[in-house]
Parts: C-alpha cells; structure tokens; sequence
C-alpha cells in the first residue's frame, strides 16, 4: 500500500480545528506581521513546546498560539493554508471548527475571524474544487451564558456556518451544561456535533446523543468501555470522528499500536479517520492514514471503508 494511493483516495476531513492548523512558520509570520512578541526565540524552540501530557497541556499552548490571529487577512492565511494542504492529500471536502470565543475573549470583533475563514473557504470552492461547511464550536470550559451570547453574536452570520460543536477541556463540562444552548440552535436549523469521550467518560456520549442530539461525535474512542453504547452507536451508524495522531500525542494511548479505531470499525460503528489540530499533533489526514499503516497495520480494505465512512459521514451539502 503506498502513499500515492492513499493520497488519490478522495477523503472528508470532518474533525479539524482551524486554529489548529496554524504552523509555527505562519505562526511567527503573523507575530511578526502584527507587531506580537512570541515566547519562544524560533520556530524549532516552538515546536520542540510541542509536548503534552494531555489535553489541558496543549489546550494551554494552542490558546496561545491563537493570539496572533488579529485580522481578517490572518484567518484567511490560515484557512487557505490549510485548504493548500487538503489538496495535496486528496481531501475533497471539509467541515472544520473554529472557536470564536478565543477571539472574541481577546477583543477580536466577532465577524474578522468568520469573514476571514468563508472568503477562504469560498475561493478554496472555487479555485481548489473542495467543498466545504463552517462549525461553530463552543469552549466548553466557559459558561452556558457565554455560549448563549456566542451564539447571538452569530445570528447575523446565520448563513455562514451550518452546525454547532462543543470543544475545550472535557472532564468536569459535560454535554448537559449545554442542553438549552444546544436546543436553541437547533431550533435556528443548525446541526450539532460534540467532542466526548475523548478524555471524558462514555456517559458523556450518551449525554451528547439524547441531550444535545448530535448527529457526530468527535473522538468517542472512549465508547468501547461500554457494550451497550457500541451497541447504539453501531445501530444508527453515528458517524465518530477519530483521530489517531491526536489520541497519542495526547495520551489517550500511550502507542498507536494501542489504538482502538480498527477494533471500532471491525465492530461495525462509522469511524472516520481525522487530524483534529495537524500542526500541533504532527500530521494532516494523510499522516494518520500512514501511521495506522505503519502503527497498527491498517490494511487496504480497512483504509478504503475508512475514506468511504468520511465520505458518508458528511453533513454540508
Ligand atoms: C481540541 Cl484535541 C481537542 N480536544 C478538545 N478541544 C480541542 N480544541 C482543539 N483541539
Ligand atoms: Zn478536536
């Protein structure tokens, strides 16, 4: 199986945070561009800071990273980057997240950081061919009343994004803190997603599934320690957005040789293989699919159903 054949199989990226695609070369770029003063001398003493223990340590150095985002031309950078990097690897259509609460904490008026990644999103359409839909993702380590005002500040973008997610530090914010902010988009039309069971227990999923009716659940790697919710999960084909880099970089396991996502897809559930923040975790889709090849011996047939399932699992049209 070689990476040629692997980059020709058309792929769905539907767990990515934008803000998590910024590599350290833009990183300084925008520093620089913008006047910022970065903690770190260069770009190799940044990414040797690319260490974690788990989740929180990198939440902390990702939010960081965020604060070089000024303008309406740096999220575009961004995105298109990112969209550059899709059409490399034969991604052909992609539903990212990004936080506008990082932003919007930080003074960014609300509409930079969404003008900035459409007018991306809209050219990577038209001049790289690759289809995509905005998720609007609340930081689940704020509160309920944050995520109401975020998601009335977006009203007037209504027609830019299409699904809310939920995002942040997961143990000790379950999906019921966002039960009511979850029904009122839902009421506005908009889809639901939501990280859970990535470092939080299954009841977690089960809570996004029947309190904020989610129509994906991000990671969810966690849903194997409970038989009856593999079960569901596998009989309404809820489609999970795995993401294999990331679970080791993070510790969720200590090897990709320990990694579940083939355990889950023999199982019958619709896995889908991710790169939640690449340039953070050390790959974009295409880096997952090789290291499930080389660090859990994903065969062909299995690296087929697994692109088929990203296709499937698409909810922007
Ligand atoms: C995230 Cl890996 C992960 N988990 C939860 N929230 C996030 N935001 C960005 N990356
Ligand atoms: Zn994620």
């Amino acid at each position: 199986m070689n990476e040629d054949w692997l980059k020709a199989l058309p792929k769905a990226e539907l767990h990515l945070h934008l803000e998590g695609a910024l590599e350290p070369e833009l990183m300084f770029t925008l520093a620089r561009r913008n006047g910022i003063e970065l903690p770190w001398s260069d770009v190799d003493a940044l990414r040797q800071a690319y260490s974690f223990n788990n989740l929180q340590e990198f939440l902390d150095l990702y939010y960081q990273g965020a604060n070089v985002l000024r303008t309406e031309q740096d999220f575009y950078d961004l995105t298109w980057a990112y969209l550059q990097k899709c059409q490399a690897q034969g991604v052909v259509h992609v539903e990212p997240f990004y936080d506008p609460q990082t932003h919007t904490e930080r003074g960014i008026p609300f509409e930079v950081a969404i003008n900035g990644i459409c007018t991306a999103l809209r050219d990577g359409r038209e001049q790289l061919g690759i289809s995509s839909g905005l998720i609007l993702s609340f930081l689940r380590h704020l509160s309920e009343d944050d995520a109401f005002r975020t998601l009335e500040q977006a009203m007037p973008f209504r027609d830019q994004f299409f699904a809310v997610g939920l995002d942040s530090s997961e143990q000790g914010h379950p999906p019921s803190k966002f039960e009511r902010v979850f029904a009122k988009a839902r009421a506005e039309g908009l889809l639901a997603v939501a990280h859970a069971g990535e470092e939080g227990p299954p009841e977690y999923i089960w809570q996004a599934l029947d309190l904020l009716k989610v129509s994906r659940i991000d990671h969810g790697v966690r849903a194997a320690e409970d038989p009856r919710l593999l079960d569901r999960l596998a009989d309404e084909q809820i489609p999970l957005t795995v993401c294999p880099l990331s679970n080791t970089k993070l510790q969720v396991f200590s090897d990709m040789s320990e990694h579940n996502i083939l355990e889950l897809l023999e199982r019958g559930l619709k896995v889908t293989v991710n790169s939640d923040d690449p340039s953070y975790f050390g790959g974009y889709v295409l880096e997952n699919f090789l290291a499930l090849r080389d660090g859990l011996g994903m065969t062909e047939q299995q690296a087929r159903q697994l692109a088929q399932n990203s296709m499937d699992a698409r909810l922007a049209f």
